[in-house]
Order: structure tokens, then sequence, then C-alpha cells
């Protein structure tokens, strides 16, 4: 009797021994499941997540995000719960709509963004390259362009190209590399500004996106899918947010291609600090705030008079103004 007593109780201290607590960060998210790697390096844990943890926040859709570090309890190291998320550094989050009541957490503690845009096949419409550059100013995550498939520009897209680098560049002050997936241009400037970072690949369909991260590293074999003839839109191939590593260093999220990018709600007068070039000369308006539409002294508006920030930025800015208005 008393050596069972014995074993039962090695079982049971056996048993309590074995569920362990460990910390990891979600690497991708598909259902129900969430994988969970213990970055920097890469031991993939499946975990569910504990019942109470699932309703806590009923303004997202999702409770836990690609790239937010979590605490699990696992008994085998293969599987395990999630417990506990612990606070983000910071987050992006996109509704579909600006009617849309409850928003997407696209990623969490990113080190940047890279926003990934073709001016042809398909065109990006800066409309959507606006609204995305703004949520990253608001949510304070750096961000740059990558002007992809640039082996397809040719002399007819000068003007073009030449124009959306004053107005994103030179006046707006973002840094724009062109590249190719197809050719590799430029591509060792990525690796280099991926390494010990966590990035996040965003834009809209058929951009490239998935290419890109294929070519930066040759192990990796993403899904990719050609861009439709007649539209010259992409056709959704990535359907998870994923955080890939690089052999040269850092990680990448892969997302789906973006389609709406409604706008969160913000003050109208707050929205202008989200376009720099609008931020550096605000402080100079004669009234503040100022929503520079029709104020007189708006130093906002004569920089667009004499070309210091850029008609097509200063449009944008007043359709957001209107429609945070309309939907307020
Ligand atoms: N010419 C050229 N084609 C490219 C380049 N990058 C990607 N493509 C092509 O563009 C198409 C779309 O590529 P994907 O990588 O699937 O695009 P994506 O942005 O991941 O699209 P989603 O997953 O749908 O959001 C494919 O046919 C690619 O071969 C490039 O640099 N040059
Ligand atoms: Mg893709
Ligand atoms: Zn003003």
């Amino acid at each position: 009797m008393a050596k069972l007593i014995h074993f039962l109780q090695f079982c049971i201290f056996a048993a309590v021994e074995i569920k362990r607590t460990e910390e990891g960060t979600v690497v991708k998210h598909t259902g129900s499941q969430y994988l969970v790697s213990n970055l920097p390096h890469w031991n993939v844990v499946t975990c569910v997540l504990r019942g109470k943890l699932r309703l806590k926040d009923s303004y997202t859709t999702n409770p836990i995000a690609v790239g937010d570090r979590v605490v699990y309890e696992t008994e085998d190291g293969v599987t395990g719960v999630i417990t506990e998320v612990h606070k983000r550094k910071n987050y992006i989050i996109r509704k579909s709509t600006n009617l849309s009541r409850q928003a997407h957490i696209i990623a969490s503690n990113l080190d940047q963004a890279f926003l990934i845009i073709t001016l042809d096949f398909p065109e990006t419409k800066l409309e959507f390259i606006d609204r995305f550059l703004v949520t990253c100013e608001a949510y304070k995550i750096p961000v740059k362009i990558l002007m992809n498939k640039c082996d397809l520009l040719t002399e007819d897209h000068r003007q073009q190209i030449d124009r959306f680098n004053q107005v994103y560049g030179e006046s707006a002050g973002y840094e724009i590399i062109p590249t190719s997936g197809k050719t590799g241009y430029n591509l060792d400037i990525i690796k280099e500004r991926c390494r010990d970072r966590l990035t996040l690949f965003s834009g809209v369909s058929g951009v490239g996106k998935s290419s890109l991260i294929n070519a930066l590293d040759k192990g990796l074999s993403l899904k990719t899918g050609d861009i439709s003839d007649y539209h010259r839109m992409g056709k959704h191939t990535t359907t998870f947010y994923e955080i890939h590593p690089l052999q040269s260093g850092g990680f990448i999220i892969d997302t789906p291609g973006i389609k709406g990018f409604g706008l969160l709600e913000m003050k109208p007068e707050e929205l202008s600090h989200y376009f720099p070039e609008m931020l550096r000369t605000l402080d100079n308006c004669r009234f503040a705030p100022c929503t520079h539409t029709h104020e007189p002294g708006c130093a906002v508006k004569s920089a667009v008079e004499n070309g210091e920030i850029c008609e097509e930025r200063y449009y944008s800015y007043l359709s957001m103004l209107e429609e945070e208005e309309k939907y307020r």
C-alpha cells in the first residue's frame, strides 16, 4: 500500500513538473490555432487560446495578432495553451471601411513597415497609399515605400515615377526604394534594412509581396499568384498573416493584400499631424487648432500654393477629413 501511495505521489509530482510556462511570439494565426515561436530562435509550438482571453476586447476582431508576445502553458513542447498576452509595444490596426465598427489588428510589436506599391501591373491608388501612411504615422511605426516591379517600368512611366518621388520622397520625406523581386534589384538594401528587425510587408494584392520575400530568401517558397489579365489586379493569393525568418537576419511578416482601408477615428485637427510635410508647417498657422480648410492665415494652404506641399497629398487630406466628419 505504502509503495502504491509513493508511486501515486510520484505521478502527481511528475505531472505538475511537466507542465511548463513559456513565452514566445505569435508567428501565424489560422482559425483557432496560433503558432508561437521563441524568437529569435525558431521552435514553433501550436497553441490555442484559453477561453476567457477570447472575448476580452470586442473592438477588434482578433484578440491576438501576429507579433504578439504571449505566455503559454505546455506539457509536451509541441502544443500549448495561451494564458496571457503581453502589452504591445505598438500595433497597426485596419478597419475595412469607415462604416465597420470593428477593427482588425494587422500585426504588433513592429520595428518598421514596408509599404509595397506598384505604379502599374497593378496600379496602387494614391488614396490607399496615403491612408496606409497616415495609419503608420498615427501608430508611430517607421515606414518605407518599396516601389516594386521596377523591371516593368519603361520610359513611358518616367513622368509618373518622377512625380511620385517628388510627392512622397522630396516633399513628404519618405524613403522610396525601387525593387524587383524578378531581377533582384536592390534586394541587398532590403536585406540590410530587415536585419535584426521585425518588418511588416503590406500592400494591395498582386504587388509582389510574397515574391519579394521568396527572392530575399531562396529557402522560402511562399505561394504567389498571377495578376488577372483583364483588370491587372491581384487574386488575393496570401490568406494568412505570417512571420518568416530570413537567412540574412531579421523577420518579415507576409500579409494578405489589403482591399479597403478605413481610417480610425481621430480628431479632425489631429489628422494633419500624420502628414509629415504638413506637420512641419502647421505651427505657423494663425489659428490653433487649424483644420487647414477655411481658416485665414493658414500656413499649410500657403505651402500648397507655393508647391512645398503637393496638391495630391492635400486633396487626400481633405477627402479623409471629409470622410471622418461624415462618419463621426
Ligand atoms: N515583373 C515582375 N513581376 C513580379 C514581381 N514581383 C512579383 N511579380 C509577379 O506578380 C504576381 C503577384 O505576385 P505575388 O507575390 O503573389 O503578389 P502578392 O503581393 O503577394 O499578392 P497577394 O498575396 O494576393 O496579396 C506574380 O505573378 C509574380 O510573379 C517583379 O518584381 N517583377
Ligand atoms: Mg502574397
Ligand atoms: Zn492651417
